[in-house]
């Protein structure tokens, strides 16, 4: 790893970080907290302050394992705290809103997993949150990580150079089998008032964003299908976490999507498909997106996330074809600052770069991206997305 070069006997200003949620993105947001100011020289320090839950063992031991200074069980007593700047929510999408709200009104920047909320109507109440206190100089912006590795950030790069030329077709899948086993337990991930959608929120949401941020465009309209498949499973028993099954007694309603599947327009003609499941048996976290454009196509496999497929059509067709870029350069985004040539970086390390442009924008003053208002416009995708399936794949405009 390269060593961070750290400006010589000066002082970095800390910020302060207050973490509401302790599970599986709780983990992976602490353990971009706790890295990112190792390996980046950044403006200012992040400090682990505090993080909060409702169970008070369980939050004293996740704040020892992931290494927070404190342990709060009451997300208010988390944003008055005057050792937090910027409050971190990693909790279920029922909650969102009404945190980002408060943290925002209590003078804190906002960092917030996606999707932004399990509403338009939420959204946009946080959008405009976050347009006021922008205006006292605090920021908000939604956490999509997919965008912090460096080979998504090095396809955005190439598109916005124009090396594909005038895009004509954008195909995206993210397929995980977690609920493939009709035994596995209702979570909140399978109701619709903690969870807000299924898959269509939970991976479809990654891929709007994703698909949007490396076209450089936004999409116009949608026609969609949607199913759930298993409509009734087991109660849970005790708390649950991150994807894990737990046991059971009885069973209950599944209220959200197992599935989602969509076409869609960008605003320049550009034509797009969408794949969201938990079904998918034997994909784990199987994330791919292709671009094809004029002059070229990009391809990235988020199991093979340290390359990126590309292919010049502007070379003469007797020696064209796609070819792999191993994205482990200094020169490509993020890694001037980690392992030398061809030592690949993981799943966490988007989590980490995640935290450093954020610590950037925040000493910069810079309005973040993907910001609240981002956030917004791909609920009312997702919001789009249900309004077609509803209607049988009617075309439906996404609203502006
Ligand atoms: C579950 O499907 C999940 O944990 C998502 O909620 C995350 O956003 C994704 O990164 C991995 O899968």
């Amino acid at each position: 790893m390269a060593q961070p070069q750290q400006s010589e006997g000066a002082e970095k200003p800390p910020l302060r970080v207050g973490m509401v949620g302790y599970a599986f993105m709780g983990a992976a947001h602490s353990q971009g907290w706790r890295t990112v100011g190792r390996v980046f020289d950044l403006p200012r320090q992040p400090v682990l302050s505090a993080i909060c839950g409702r169970d008070p063992a369980a939050v004293r031991a996740a704040a020892e394992r992931h290494g927070w200074a404190a342990a709060e069980t009451d997300w208010r007593a988390l944003i008055a705290r005057d050792d937090v700047d910027l409050v971190d929510i990693c909790t279920p999408g029922d909650s969102h809103a009404e945190i980002a709200v408060a943290a925002l009104a209590a003078g804190k920047h906002v960092l917030c997993e996606k999707p932004l909320a399990n509403t338009v109507e939420e959204a946009a109440v946080m959008a405009q949150a976050a347009e006021e206190a922008y205006g006292r100089g605090k920021l908000a912006m939604v956490g999509f990580n997919y965008r912090r590795l460096p080979a998504t950030a090095l396809a955005r790069n190439m598109v916005a150079e124009g090396r594909l030329g005038k895009l004509r077709h954008v195909r995206v899948t993210y397929l995980q089998d977690w609920l493939g086993d009709p035994e596995f337990p209702l979570t909140w991930r399978l109701r619709k008032e903690h969870a807000g959608s299924g898959s269509l929120g939970d991976l479809g949401a990654h891929i709007i964003d994703l698909a949007q941020y490396l076209a450089g465009e936004r999409l116009a309209g949608v026609s969609a299908l949607t199913e759930t498949f298993v409509r009734e499973r087991p109660l849970p028993v005790g708390a649950t976490s991150g994807l894990s099954a737990v046991t059971s007694a009885g069973t209950g309603q599944v209220t959200v999507d197992d599935a989602a599947l969509f076409t869609g327009r960008f605003t320049s003609g550009a034509l797009a498909s969408f794949e969201a499941t938990r079904y998918a048996t034997g994909r784990k976290n199987a994330l791919r997106i292709e671009l094809n454009g004029e002059r070229g196509s990009l391809a990235f496999d988020l199991e093979r996330l340290n390359e990126l497929s590309y292919h010049d059509g502007t070379e003469p067709a007797a020696h064209a074809g796609f070819r792999r870029i191993l994205v482990t350069e200094p020169d490509h985004p993020y890694l001037d600052a980690w392992w030398p040539p061809g030592h690949g970086l993981g799943y966490e390390h988007s989590f980490v770069h995640q935290a450093r442009d954020l610590v950037h924008a925040v000493a910069e003053g810079r309005r973040p991206e993907p910001s609240f208002t981002d956030g917004l416009q791909i609920q009312r995708v997702l919001a789009a997305v249900e309004e077609s399936a509803e209607k049988n794949s009617v075309y439906t405009p996404i609203a502006v």
